[in-house]
């Protein structure tokens, strides 16, 4: 039965049905008896196999098809009406081609399938900062994960009532034919349409196409940011809790960060790290005149390998109970492993195929991009403003990438302008084992290189629009974790010694500490990052904050050609802060 009388909601999934031709309807309503039913019947189909119940209680296992694994960005559209609106980074297709080329591939897609309908919230419901979206899908995988990553039910509808005001979505797993297969966003209509796929960064509508492609769109008109960005909040033995929220490609540690454990000395005087999100903040500015963010999110999307005990204690918490894994191993006893897990492959286990593996064959056992879906209020350091509709205040922004060499350890902008700059021009070094070609740089702008719903110039333009228009501004900075020595070895330890950098980040923006000027900005003074109990020297510090200017003249190169694909969509602001790095470096 319907959970609503709302005539744009029937009208559309009116027509959506008419086109995808269901064998049946099913309205998702949240109740836990009507998820408990579709486990069920996805463990009748295979969809869904339970897991060991002792050892992960409410826990299920997922595969998805060996093709389809990880998000695919060549098949990512932006359908805006003008292809320069969407911009160099997007691959664009005009709208009414698009609508044709779509209806043709979901014309009968869900034949003898039920139709499941999920009206799911971003934010909390009935919150100002919540957005609403409607999910079809002929997925049982996609319905329970939608209910682990975001607020789904009735209370969803019940808060929309009468408005228009909600995001189409309508995803069919179809063939999972890759030559078909398309994930594409019109952001004119509010509509996201994936087909051909059953991975969850291609079909949880809820994450990266509604709450980063769609509302960057939403956000620019009505000024507000949705990010690609982490939230956290730093206690200090005071109890007074500051937040920032920080961006970083992948493969940077995101997670970690997020959820990051204080070295023990900082425990021991009564530091905390809360974790808001992992993923996505969606910021406004408050009546405060500060900027304001939420995690939209209800869950985890984490990537499985390398989480450990060690690594990331938290994440792996968050996974014990009610959490459904995907193309990981599954062990003889219905548990799960991954690469990094620990150093005990399992022995007569299934590898992600589902085929018997064997570890001492040197293959993978899980797939590198396989993930678990864990929900929020599972993690340990779950920050207590999770639900908080109002958000948390921010007093920074970071940015940051991997970098051998030539971004220090921390460096903050010297003011908002500059620090828009600074996320323009992050960038990423792949390694040697990701693509056999060291130190090649990636520029991957505020992280959002694959996520921007429309122009990143106009982007740009966006975040210096919004500066004048935040009274209290945050301030911004920039890390890199990933300096090497002559060798290649990693001169930062990383993981939880991260929250000295964070500690000096955070007496930045409250002015209780000094730094010095460099042409890229300001740096630390090297007495005022705290190296107690780190293994870290002084000497060694002092490196990690040098600033090598031949390598920063090569690198102002790089942005200026980056830049040039832009043409009269770049900010000249933009273009007057490369121009100052460059005077600044040739002083
Ligand atoms: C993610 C991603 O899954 O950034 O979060 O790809
Ligand atoms: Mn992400």
């Amino acid at each position: 039965m319907a959970l609503t009388a709302n005539k744009a909601v029937l009208n559309w999934i009116e027509e959506m049905r008419t086109l995808v031709k269901p064998e049946s309807v099913m309205w998702i309503d949240g109740s836990e008896a009507q998820l408990e039913q579709l486990r069920q019947e996805g463990m009748k189909t295979g969809e869904m196999i339970k897991l060991n119940q002792e050892k992960l209680p409410g826990c299920y296992y997922h595969r998805s098809a060996v093709n389809d694994v990880a998000r695919v960005e060549d098949r990512t559209f932006i359908c805006c009406e003008k292809e320069e609106d969407a911009g160099p980074t997007n691959n664009w297709m005009a709208p009414d081609e698009m609508y044709a080329k779509l209806k043709k591939i979901f014309d009968g897609s869900m034949a003898g399938r039920t139709m499941y309908v999920i009206p799911y919230s971003m934010g909390v419901v009935g919150s100002p900062f919540a957005k609403y979206g409607i999910e079809l899908t002929d997925s049982i995988y996609v319905v329970l994960s939608m209910a682990i990553m975001t607020r789904v039910g009735k209370n969803v509808m019940d808060a929309l009532g009468d408005s228009p005001d909600f995001v189409k979505g309508l995803h069919s797993k179809a063939e999972l034919d890759a030559e078909k297969r398309y994930i594409v966003h019109f952001p004119q209509d509010n509509t996201i349409m994936s087909v051909n796929s059953g991975y969850g960064g291609n079909v949880l509508l809820g994450k990266k196409c509604f709450a980063l492609r769609i509302a960057s769109n939403l956000g620019r008109q009505e000024n507000w940011m949705a990010e690609h960005m982490l939230i956290l909040g730093i206690e200090n033995p005071a109890g007074e809790v500051r937040y920032l929220a920080a961006a970083f490609p992948s493969a940077c540690g995101k997670t970690n960060l997020a959820m990051l454990i204080p070295p023990e000395l900082y425990r021991k005087k009564g530091y905390k790290v809360w974790c808001v999100g992992d993923d996505i903040a969606w910021i406004r500015i408050g009546e405060d005149g500060r900027l304001w963010a939420v995690n939209p999110e209800n869950g985890f999307f984490g990537v499985a390998p390398g989480t450990s005990a060690k690594s990331n204690p938290n994440a792996l918490a968050s996974t014990r109970k009610n959490s459904i894994f995907t193309n990981v191993v599954l062990t003889e006893d219905g548990g799960v492993w991954w690469e990094g897990l620990d150093k005990n492959p399992p022995k007569n286990a299934l590898n992600w195929k589902g085929e018997p593996w064997d570890p001492a064959d040197g293959s993978k056992g899980a797939h590198p991009n396989s993930r678990f879906t864990a929900p929020a209020k599972n993690c340990p350091c779950i920050s207590p403003e999770f639900e908080n509709p109002k958000g948390v205040p921010l007093s920074a922004i970071v940015f940051g990438g991997r970098r051998a060499k030539t971004a220090p350890l921390v460096y903050q902008s010297r003011d908002w302008q500059h620090g828009v700059f600074v996320g323009s021009i992050m960038a990423s070094e792949t390694t040697a084992a990701a693509t056999g070609a060291v130190g090649v740089v990636r520029r991957d702008p505020m992280a959002m290189l694959p996520f921007c719903g429309y122009n990143m110039g106009d982007y740009w333009q966006h975040w210096l629009d919004m500066g004048e228009l935040i009274q209290n501004k945050p301030k911004i900075f920039n890390v890199n974790w990933f300096r090497t020595d002559d060798d290649g070895n990693f001169i930062w330890p990383g993981f939880g010694e991260n929250m000295r950098v964070l500690e000096w980040i955070m007496a930045r923006c409250f002015d209780e500490v000094d730094a010095d000027m460099s042409p890229i900005g300001y740096i630390p003074k090297v007495e005022d990052i705290n190296l107690e109990e780190s293994g870290v020297s002084r000497e060694t510090l002092c490196e990690l904050l040098t600033i090598d200017k031949e390598l920063w003249k090569k690198e102002a190169e790089g942005i200026r050609e980056f830049y040039s694909k832009f043409g009269d969509k770049l900010p000249h602001e933009l273009m007057e802060e490369l121009q100052k790095l460059e005077d600044n470096l040739d002083k």
